[in-house]
C-alpha cells in the first residue's frame, strides 16, 4: 500500500447518492480551463490531452463505453483539491483515490495540478487497466 493514502475509504461510488454535496468550491482562479478526454472501451483507457501547463484549471472527463464498471483512480489526487461530477452529483475535498464510473456512464474531475510529471491513473477492478496523463514543466504551446 502507498504510505501516502491517507483515506483509503475516500473512494467514491459515482453515481453515489448517499455522497453527494453542494458544489461550493471554486477552483476558477485559474485563467483558462484544459481539458483531457478519457474514454475506457475494450477495458482500455484512451486518453486525448493538449499540452497541460501547471497551476491551470484542468478538467478530466470519463467516458466508460464498456458494458462493466470501471474505475479512475490515481495518486495524483491525493494531495489536491479535486472536483468530481457524474450525473448531477458532484463530489469533492482532498484525498479521493478515484471514481467508479457505471457502464456508459461518464464522470468529469476537475483540479488544478502543481506540480509537473506523469500522472498515471488505473483501474482498480482491472489490475492490467493504466494509462497516464503528462503535465509539462514548461508554458508550452
Ligand atoms: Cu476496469
Amino acid at each position: 500500500m502507498n504510505p501516502l493514502r491517507r483515506t483509503p475509504s475516500s473512494k467514491i461510488w459515482v453515481p453515489a447518492m448517499g455522497f453527494f454535496l453542494l458544489a461550493g468550491v471554486s477552483l476558477s482562479s485559474a485563467q483558462f480551463l484544459q481539458e483531457v478526454h478519457v474514454t475506457i472501451e475494450g477495458y482500455t483507457f484512451r486518453t486525448t490531452q493538449t499540452p497541460l501547463q501547471l497551476n491551470t484549471e484542468t478538467i478530466i472527463h470519463i467516458k466508460n463505453m464498456d458494458n462493466v464498471r470501471h474505475d479512475f483512480g490515481s495518486h495524483m489526487f491525493l494531495n489536491t483539491l479535486t472536483h468530481v461530477e457524474s450525473n448531477g452529483v458532484v463530489t469533492y475535498g482532498k484525498g479521493l483515490e478515484g471514481v467508479y464510473i457505471d457502464p456508459g456512464q461518464e464522470a468529469s474531475i476537475r483540479l488544478i495540478l502543481d506540480h509537473p510529471g506523469r500522472f498515471q491513473f488505473q483501474c482498480s477492478i482491472h489490475k492490467d487497466m493504466k494509462g497516464e496523463i503528462l503535465l509539462l514543466t514548461v508554458d508550452a504551446v
